[in-house]
């Protein structure tokens, strides 16, 4: 299967994620794209750097506002007084609009970027540092290629992105993501003419930016299996069962949230069930959120999935004939991380 990836996703690196008010060391680092690299390389994956790509599908994905604040952010905040801070190299959001604090007022946008940051951030884990744009908005590059290759007649090809984007909203970033690859690349196969896109989702966590982007419409269907939200797990608010669309999109998504522990055998019924859903509900592609932090070996979920579990995964969403294009999400356990995506990667084939 074509690797599509580009060197500028090696460069965003925020050191830290502040979780709880405490600065620990981030799991989604650098090196994930080098052990990535060497393993698709070295399993005879054919490798290719993308080239930069237009805006126009990015922005149907995305509000401006979002994308215009993360191509500026570090560049303001740069101007300080941020920088004498110790540690305050990146973007730390600390004040959050929410309803709540609005309650009906109108907001104005926030001369200050530490205040401006939590109209797009809604955690405290997602820094943007001086590198950070250029990789995300490159990761896109390496979605919209790797569909590309597929319009242009591969069976699948896959986008090594970082950093990852399922929990990327229209207009939020969150869970280490800021730009959406997974629903970049559904809209392209969709401007590419396919009618009716699935992305499905498999890693640990429920990807509600994708889920959100898609939510009430019918041509993106969004399929995943995760931590169930309910057991404490991010992204906490959303994630259930009861959850399938709205207005056009009513029956167009599915969630099936996993208990702690489920191992192999529940998280591929739930793989398997998702296939043949997307094949019943008649769509021509697939895009595959593929995280690989379902492993047993992963720090940021418990779901005790297999490197062999991974392949069987691959078989499934493989063996629905559909062209697919596969988009790195999370997985962050970096002995285990390129085996897992290689697993995935032979399974599905081609
Ligand atoms: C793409 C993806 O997999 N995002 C993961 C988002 C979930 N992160 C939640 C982190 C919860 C706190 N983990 C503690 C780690 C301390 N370094
Ligand atoms: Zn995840």
């Amino acid at each position: 299967m074509p690797v599509v990836w580009s060197p500028a996703t090696r460069g965003h690196d925020p050191q830290h994620e502040v979780w709880v008010g405490v600065a620990t060391s981030g799991t989604e680092v650098p090196a994930r794209v080098d052990t990535i690299l060497t393993a698709v390389t070295e399993a005879g994956h054919p490798v290719h750097e993308a080239a930069p790509q237009p805006d126009d599908v990015l922005a149907r994905v995305h509000d401006p506002g979002l994308v215009t604040f993360l191509a500026e952010a570090h560049e303001r905040w740069s101007q300080g007084p941020y920088a004498e801070l110790v540690g305050q190299r990146r973007v730390v959001p600390y004040f959050f609009p929410t309803p709540a604090m609005s309650a009906g007022l109108p907001l104005r946008p926030a001369a200050a970027v530490h205040a401006e940051a939590g109209r797009f951030a809604y955690d405290t884990m997602t820094l943007v540092g001086d590198g950070t744009w250029e990789a995300a908005r490159a990761a896109v590059d390496c979605a919209l290629a790797a569909a590309d290759l597929v319009l242009g007649g591969e069976r699948a090809s896959y986008a090594l992105c970082r950093p990852p984007g399922h929990h990327a909203t229209p207009a939020g970033y969150g869970g280490s993501c800021y730009l959406n690859n997974a629903a970049v690349a559904a809209e392209a196969l969709r401007a590419g003419g396919h009618d009716r896109v699935a992305v499905l989702d498999v890693d640990a966590h429920h990807g509600n930016g994708t889920a959100a982007i898609f939510y009430d419409r019918a041509d993106v269907l969004y399929g995943s299996v995760h931590v169930d939200p309910g057991a404490g797990w991010f992204p906490h608010f959303v994630g259930y069962a009861d959850e399938t669309g709205a207005g056009a999109g009513v029956g167009a998504t599915r969630n099936v949230p996993l208990p702690e522990g489920a191992g192999d055998d529940l998280w591929l019924e739930a793989v398997g069930g998702l296939a043949d859903w997307a094949t019943a509900q008649g769509c021509s592609a697939l895009v595959v959120s593929l995280g690989v932090d379902a492993a047993a070996d992963d720090p940021e979920s418990p779901l005790e999935v297999t490197a062999e579990g991974y392949r069987a995964a691959g078989v499934a969403l493989g063996g629905t004939g559909l062209p697919a294009v596969v988009v790195q999400e999370g997985g962050y356990h970096l002995p285990t991380l390129g085996g897992l995506v290689t697993a995935y990667l032979g399974g599905h084939g081609e």
